[in-house]
């Protein structure tokens, strides 16, 4: 019978491979862990909340029952609040960060961003639904309390990011820069098991991800490389879910679009709190992430908590391509 290695485990032989680790990073992410077993329990009844309640309102038992992405959010800082291992969190559900005061008189150097529930619209509909974070290295003193800059970093200063997908199964993946590693939860014991080592994406894939909808919106050079993917017969596979459908690429192969139209210039994503985190574990395995004038996302410097970015990330062949459609198409349209 093969081992099971436990994220717990993991983690903490990793540790190991950091000689002067104080444990707290290691905290940080079996934290996340918690909150992330405590999310996939609340979401696996999310079905049953017409038959004991539904959001907004009360259940049978005269309980509030809460929407689950602001359920997800609480549990999160929660997780983190308690076990003091940041010093602060930035939240898609906050509109300002929470500075976390120390524990036990103990400062932290870390700050964790996150999108709590990310696709919540699809829990409705029994679709998949995902946690998306990312851990930085505090810019301001350790004696004091977080600011703004300590969240507007730049994704090339992430220490740590991942997703948690709530699926079939429920599979949480993360990076710390040396490599990606996926865990899916035995829910027999409670665990999240190492389940894809090493995750590496295909260099190419054969599906692209995007809101074929808005087509008639998105600049003609974006117009351009979408119908190059439909004459290579590409299938579109379009879940509404950034981390499911993100997982997927990363698993197969393919490109993730989320472009600007004229009346969004910058899209719909976060840079924060989806697209840097995403894109570092993409760029982790072996992929590739760009802004939509071309930039790489993570060397995009933030503005604002809540900024938004257009993105396409995904197999580094096929990121490569779009960027060449861009760049022969939109100097054809300016002429
Ligand atoms: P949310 O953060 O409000 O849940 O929205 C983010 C989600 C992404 O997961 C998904 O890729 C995108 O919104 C879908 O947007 P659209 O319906 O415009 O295609
Ligand atoms: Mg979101």
């Amino acid at each position: 019978m093969n081992r099971i290695t436990t994220l717990d485990e993991f983690i903490i032989r990793r540790q190991k491979d950091f000689p002067y680790a104080s444990g707290e990073l290691t905290g940080l992410l079996r934290d996340i862990g918690v909150a992330a077993k405590i999310v996939n329990r609340e979401v696996n009844k999310a079905g049953l909340v017409s038959i004991i309640g539904v959001a907004d309102s009360q259940n049978v038992s005269g309980d509030e029952v809460q929407k689950l992405d602001l359920y997800a959010n609480e549990k999160l800082i929660e997780c983190l609040q308690n076990s003091g291992e940041c010093c602060g969190i930035a939240s898609e559900e906050n509109e300002d960060f929470t500075p976390i005061p120390p524990v036990s008189g103990k400062a932290s150097k870390y700050v964790v961003v996150f999108d709590p529930l990310d696709g919540s619209s699809n829990i409705d509909v029994n679709v998949s639904v995902g946690t998306i974070f990312g851990i930085y290295r505090r810019k301001s003193p350790e004696d004091g309390t977080c600011n703004l800059e300590d969240f507007l970093q730049k994704g090339t200063e992430l220490v740590a990011a991942g997703y948690v997908l709530y699926g079939t199964s429920t599979i949480l993946v993360y990076t710390t820069g040396r490599g990606v590693n996926g865990f899916t939860l035995d829910p027999s014991i409670g665990e999240f098991c190492l389940s894809h080592r090493d995750i590496r994406i295909p260099a190419r894939g054969s599906q692209y991800a995007v809101n074929q909808g808005y087509y008639l919106k998105f600049d003609v050079e974006m117009r351009r490389y979408i119908d190059h993917c439909s004459e290579m017969n590409f299938s579109l596979r379009y879940i509404g879910s950034m981390v499911s459908d993100i997982h997927r690429i990363l698993l197969k192969g393919g490109i993730f679009l989320y472009p600007q139209t004229r009346k969004f210039p910058q899209g719909k994503l976060r840079l924060v709190y989806e697209c840097n985190p995403l894109s570092f574990v993409v760029e982790q395995a072996g992929g590739k992430a760009l802004s939509g004038n071309l930039q790489r996302v993570l060397d995009m410097q933030p503005e604002q908590l809540h900024q938004r970015v257009t993105i396409s990330v995904g197999s580094p062949e096929m990121v490569d391509e779009m960027k060449e459609f861009v760049e022969r198409y939109s100097v054809v349209s300016s002429d």
